[in-house]
């Protein structure tokens, strides 16, 4: 079984968001597209408590891209964003929900990030995804959204680690810096991950 895994398609990650990923919207009527060739599609939501360490308004005197130590890991300080029950959390409006059967949230331990779908930036919890992939009999991963070198490539990572095929949708995705998109992709494949076109699902559209 194949699954399309949505990852944090959210009006903060959007060009009118707090933490916007530039063209982030234009993924959508692709990734729309996209759900109607898969049997099982879910999704990933950053659902962050108002003091999570990730925010730079969380520490004295720093400000967003700044980086910080967090439990002993690099940490990127954040503009605000994604704050669980803000509109800036809630899904796209035009993001289709109807076919997403499951969504696993991330991020809640104000302590530590969370930027893959699978387990917290330290690998200390789980949010169950795995165990519900492998429970679905999923061999493959599809995996698309926001933003590429980030929670994109994060959970790329993981889905390798835990022994999925995994393929990262490129023109389903967008990237917060390109620079760093190019190293993570480097990085996906270098583990044996794939990037492939939405073509490549699609066909010719
Ligand atoms: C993300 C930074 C902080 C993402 C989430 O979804 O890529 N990036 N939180
Ligand atoms: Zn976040």
């Amino acid at each position: 079984m194949n699954a399309l895994m949505i990852v944090d398609i959210q009006n903060d990650f959007t060009p009118e968001g707090s933490l916007a990923v530039p063209h982030g919207d234009e993924i959508i009527p692709i990734v729309n597209e996209l759900q109607k060739s898969f049997e099982l599609v879910i999704a990933t939501q950053d659902w962050h408590p108002r003091n999570h360490k990730s925010f730079a308004s969380n520490h004295q005197e720093r400000t967003p891209f700044e980086t910080t130590m967090l439990q002993g890991l690099e940490q990127i300080l954040w503009p605000d964003h994604c704050v669980q029950g803000s509109s800036g959390a809630k899904f796209h409006a035009s993001l289709h929900m109807e076919k997403i059967e499951a969504i696993f949230r991330k991020g809640m331990n104000p302590e530590i990030d969370s930027y893959s779908g699978f387990y917290d930036n330290g690998h200390k919890k789980s949010t169950g995804l795995s165990g519900y992939l492998k429970e679905r009999k999923v061999k493959n991963v599809y995996i698309c959204g926001l933003a590429a070198d980030f929670c994109v490539f994060y959970t790329a990572k993981d889905a390798l680690r835990e022994g999925f095929g995994t393929y990262v949708i490129e023109d389903a995705t967008r990237a917060i810096d390109q620079n760093g998109f190019l190293k993570a992709k480097y990085e996906i494949k270098a583990l044996g991950g794939k990037t492939i076109k939405s073509k490549d699902i699609l066909g010719p559209m």
